[in-house]
Parts: C-alpha cells; sequence; structure tokens
C-alpha cells in the first residue's frame, strides 16, 4: 500500500526532531516543544503541558494553509441549484481529494489527506427532499471514497466493495441520493486503514434543513478533531476545533447579545473515544443530531463519541468574553479550547 512509506515521517518542532517513535521528548511533548523558546531545552511532559503555550503569542500561516477556521465556521456551501421539470430541486457540488502539508501549530507541520484542501471539508448544505449530486473526484496518491451519513441506497455509501468502491488516485465517480433525513450529519473516506485516512483530515459537515427552516440564527459550524503528529500508537498530540488548535482564543467568535446562536456540533475525533464541548456562564437547548425540532436537553456541556454531532442553540445575556472547551482538561490544554466575544 501507498501509505506504508508515508505513515512514518519525523517533525522539527522547536530544534528537536519528533520521530514517531523513541524521541527523547515522547508523544505528548510535542506541544511543550513547539510552545517554548527553541533555546529552552525542556523534556517531556508525561502527558501535561506546563509553562506558556501556543494558546497566546504565536500561530500557525492561515493563507499558507489555504483555509482559515473563522471562515469555516460561517462557510455554507449549497451547491449548483437547479430544478428539475418536476419542481424538484437539485443540488450539485465537486469535490476534490488532495494531499497537502499544513501547519496545525507554529511549526508543526501534518501531512494532510484532504477533501477541497482544507481540514474539516467543506460544510454542505441542503434541504430534506433535495435531489444531491456530488462528484468526487480523486487527485490524492492514496484511494479515497466519501461516505455520507444519511439514508441512501447501498450503491451510493461511500465504502470499498459496492457501487464504485475505492475510487483510486485520478478517478472519479458520482454519488447520487435524496436529502434525507433533515438533521445535522458528517461525510468522510471510507477506506482502510480508516483510523488513519480520518485522522488525516478526510471529514467535513452535511446539514440537512428541515421542509420548514429553522428560525434565523447566527450559525456556526464547529468540528471537533485532533492530529496525531508522530503518527504512533499513543494517539493525539494536538486537539482542534476547525482544523487549528487554540484559533478561537487567539480569534474570538464574535457573537452579538440577545442573538440567537445555533451551533453545528460536529465530533469525529479519531483515536480518542470521547469527546465533549462546554460552554461558560450560558446554557443552551441541545438537539441530538438535529434530527428532532425539540431539544432533549438543556445543559452547558454535551459528550459525543466519534460521529456523534448535534445543533447547540442559545443566547447571551451578558456581554463579555466566554471561554469553550472540551470538558476534559487533556484535550483543553493540547488545543481544544476557544471564546465567544460577546458584543452588547
Ligand atoms: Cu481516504
Amino acid at each position: 500500500m501507498l501509505m506504508a512509506s508515508a505513515t512514518r515521517r519525523t517533525f522539527l518542532v522547536g530544534g528537536a526532531v519528533l520521530g514517531a517513535a523513541g524521541t527523547a521528548l515522547g508523544a505528548r511533548g510535542v506541544l511543550a516543544a513547539s510552545a517554548e523558546p527553541a533555546d529552552h531545552p525542556h523534556g517531556g511532559h508525561g502527558g501535561g503541558v506546563s509553562g506558556p503555550t501556543f494558546r497566546q503569542g504565536s500561530t500557525v500561516d492561515h493563507r499558507a494553509n489555504g483555509f482559515h477556521p473563522s471562515e469555516i465556521l460561517r462557510d455554507f456551501d449549497y451547491g449548483r441549484v437547479s430544478t428539475t421539470p418536476e419542481g424538484r430541486t437539485v443540488r450539485e457540488w465537486d469535490i476534490f481529494a488532495s494531499d497537502e502539508e499544513i501547519e496545525v501549530a507554529p511549526g508543526v507541520r501534518f501531512p494532510a489527506w484532504t477533501f477541497d484542501s482544507r481540514v474539516p471539508g467543506p460544510t454542505l448544505r441542503c434541504r430534506q427532499g433535495d435531489l444531491l449530486r456530488v462528484r468526487f473526484t480523486n487527485g490524492s496518491a492514496h484511494p479515497h471514497t466519501m461516505h455520507f451519513h444519511g439514508i441512501h441506497p447501498a450503491a451510493m455509501d461511500g465504502v470499498p466493495g459496492t457501487g464504485a468502491g475505492i475510487i483510486e488516485p485520478g478517478r472519479s465517480t458520482v454519488y447520487e441520493f435524496d436529502a434525507e433525513p433533515f438533521g445535522l450529519h458528517l461525510y468522510h473516506c471510507h477506506v482502510g486503514p480508516l483510523a488513519e485516512h480520518i485522522a488525516r483530515g478526510m471529514y467535513g459537515t452535511f446539514i440537512i434543513d428541515p421542509p420548514q427552516p429553522r428560525a434565523p440564527a447566527d450559525e456556526l459550524v464547529m468540528v471537533m478533531h485532533g492530529y496525531n503528529t508522530t503518527f504512533d500508537a499513543e494517539g493525539n498530540q494536538l486537539y482542534a476545533v476547525n482544523g487549528i488548535p487554540f484559533h478561537f482564543m487567539h480569534e474570538p467568535i464574535r457573537v452579538r447579545r440577545g442573538e440567537l446562536v445555533r451551533i453545528y456540533l460536529v465530533n469525529i475525533l479519531e483515536y480518542d473515544p470521547i469527546n465533549s464541548f462546554h460552554l461558560h456562564g450560558n446554557f443552551f437547548d441541545y438537539y441530538p443530531t438535529g434530527t428532532r425540532l425539540e431539544p432533549a436537553d438543556y445543559t452547558d456541556t454535551v459528550v459525543q463519541a466519534q460521529g456523534q454531532r448535534g445543533i447547540c442553540e442559545l443566547r447571551f445575556p451578558h456581554p463579555g468574553r466566554f471561554m469553550f472547551h472540551a470538558h476534559k482538561s487533556e484535550f483543553a490544554e493540547l488545543g481544544w479550547m476557544g471564546a465567544f466575544e460577546v458584543t452588547a
């Protein structure tokens, strides 16, 4: 397989080469090393992070990466729209897979596999009952698919062995299916080793709006994920929302006091079994999978396994800065934290 040679990579961080195994820093040392001055020698921390981290200070080169987490927040792709003679809405997208080296933390480069050159991939959005056509072209050096969550024929499931099956490099296929059921879904590659294909960045959000639209709101997409930068068995060294760890600490999400905010929250984190979302200073209505119009919970913390997702709706009664983060302190300190800036 092509990936065998690519799965063992090293990264130059803070003057030290971090290999897949046996480094002095260890897997969790990557963040501490990247976050402190190069002339400040430091060993591993056995899972913790001490001293300053890049949650303050320097950040990555978004321009070179070609995507920006703050833009991903409110970027909904409704496709090319047309209408059948029967009056049915048709939405079409062209999605391109490619291999991209991205800077995931200051000085830490990650060999990602992407949909449309970004992590996460584009947020595809439609309404229940639309006819969807997704032309997928594989420009990566590795075989991939697009597997959508939702209700569709087996041949459109985007898995090896059914329908078009695995899409080899240079090949393309069209996935065509009806948009159902309404809710918050996702798509991801489904080629093995699946953990690696997902962890490399091959996932995105798929929203099917209900027949009667939800109330107008400031709508945000948050995809929770991680990076295993050393490609070892120990799991992730970095955790993020929308591509870059700590991004929303550097650039808090600006929302207006009293305005309805709707968060489409998706967990695709690989290697760790559970992820979570906790909001400070407020509570939200929670709609698991977004498939019902009545909230199932009113809370400030939700837990999601991989592939779980849900819609959070809230209004901020107080202006000021309010943190959000995984209520798993380890993830939070390795990048999964951010803040809302509520303006009057
Ligand atoms: Cu893949």
